[in-house]
C-alpha cells in the first residue's frame, strides 16, 4: 500500500511537454506557407510543447482523418485552419468525446452545432477584408473624379467554399452592388493559388479582355498570376486594369512599387506565436477567449515601398 493514487485526468509532470496536434490545410500559397513557418517556429522555441504537423493537401478527408489519427494519439489539443467551412460536426464530436480541446485557426467553420464544437477561434474578419477593398476602389475613383464612371470587374475567387472566399466574397459582392454602374461581368475560382489564377484570368482576357476595367483577387498569388495573363495579351496590369488583392506578401507589395498592383488589403499569417500560446492554455484547462482577431493594416502607391521588405 501507501503507493500515491493516479487521479484519472492527470495533470502534466512539470517536466511532461504538452503536445499540439494541428491539422494545416494545405501549402497552396506563399501566406499558408509562411503561416505554417509561423507556427512551427513558435513551437519549436517553446521547451514545453512538441508539435505534431500534418499538411491536408486542401483535401478535407485529409484534415478530418488527421484529426482522428490526433485523437488516437491523445494529443493534449488539437489546432486545425479548415479548408472549408461546413462538414466538420462529426470529427470535432469525436475529439469533444475524447475529452480534448480545439483551436481553430485563420479560417471559420460553420455549422448549428459547431460553437459547442470548439474551444477558441484566432483569425481575420474575411468580410470586412472585401469590404476595406471596395473602399479603397470607390475612395480611388472618387480622388479621380470617377465616381459615376461605369466599371467592369473581374473577379478572381479563392477556394470555394472556404470562410476567406465566401467573406471576402461577401463584402466584395455586397459593395459593388451599392453601384449601379458598377458590374462584376467575371467571377470564377482560382483556388488562391498563382498557377489557377493565371489560368482563369487567361479565360477571363479571352472572353472579356477589352471590358475589364478592374480585377478583384481574393489573394496576392492569384494576382501574381493574373499580372502574367493580363500582359501577355499586351495590357497594362494597374493601369489598364486596376488590380486589388489580399494578404500582403513582399511579391505584391513589389508589384505595387511597380504599379502593377494598385492596393493590397493586408492579411497577416505570422500569429504563429499566438496560437501556439493559447493551443497551451487550452492544454492546460485555462479559460481563453472564444474569438481573436488579428488586427490588418492595407498598402497601396503611398505606403507600399517604407513597408518592404515584408516577412512573408
Ligand atoms: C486568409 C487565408 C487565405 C489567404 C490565402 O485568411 O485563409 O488562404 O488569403 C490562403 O493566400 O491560401
Amino acid at each position: 500500500g501507501g503507493e500515491a493514487s493516479e487521479d484519472s485526468g492527470t495533470k502534466k509532470g512539470k517536466d511532461e511537454k504538452i503536445t499540439i496536434g494541428f491539422s494545416q490545410l494545405g501549402a497552396e500559397s506563399q501566406w499558408r506557407t509562411a503561416n505554417t513557418k509561423s507556427v512551427q517556429d513558435a513551437a519549436e522555441n517553446d521547451p514545453e510543447v512538441t508539435l505534431k504537423f500534418s499538411d491536408a493537401q486542401q483535401k478535407q478527408e485529409n484534415q478530418i482523418s488527421a484529426i482522428r489519427n490526433f485523437i488516437q494519439q491523445g494529443v493534449d489539443v488539437i489546432a486545425v485552419a479548415p479548408v472549408v467551412e461546413t462538414g466538420w460536426e462529426t470529427v470535432l464530436t469525436e475529439a469533444k468525446d475524447a475529452n480534448i480541446p480545439v483551436l481553430i485557426v485563420d479560417r471559420k467553420m460553420k455549422g448549428k452545432k459547431i460553437d459547442d464544437l470548439y474551444n477558441a477561434w484566432i483569425g481575420t474578419d474575411s468580410k470586412d477584408e472585401g469590404e476595406r477593398g471596395i473602399k479603397w476602389l470607390e475612395d480611388q475613383m472618387k480622388a479621380d473624379g470617377k465616381e459615376s464612371e461605369p466599371l467592369n470587374i473581374a473577379h478572381l475567387q479563392g477556394t470555394t467554399g472556404s470562410s476567406a472566399q465566401v467573406g471576402r466574397t461577401a463584402g466584395i459582392t455586397e459593395g459593388v452592388e451599392k453601384h449601379k454602374n458598377w458590374e462584376i461581368i467575371e467571377q470564377q475560382s482560382g483556388n488562391f493559388t498563382r498557377a489557377e489564377g493565371k489560368e482563369v484570368m487567361e479565360a477571363f482576357m479571352k472572353s472579356n479582355g477589352d471590358n475589364i476595367d478592374v480585377l478583384f483577387s481574393e489573394n496576392d498569388d492569384m494576382a501574381m498570376g493574373a499580372i502574367q495573363a493580363i500582359e501577355e495579351v499586351g495590357k497594362v496590369p494597374g493601369k489598364d486594369i486596376t488590380v486589388i488583392s489580399f494578404d500582403g506578401t513582399n511579391d505584391a507589395l513589389e508589384q505595387v512599387v511597380d504599379g502593377k498592383i494598385n492596393c493590397v488589403v493586408e492579411c497577416s499569417p505570422l500569429y504563429g506565436e499566438d496560437i501556439i500560446e493559447t493551443a497551451k492554455k487550452l492544454a492546460k484547462g485555462e479559460k481563453v477567449k472564444k474569438e481573436v482577431f488579428v488586427e490588418n493594416g492595407i498598402f497601396d502607391s503611398k505606403n507600399a515601398k517604407e513597408n518592404l521588405p515584408r516577412p512573408y
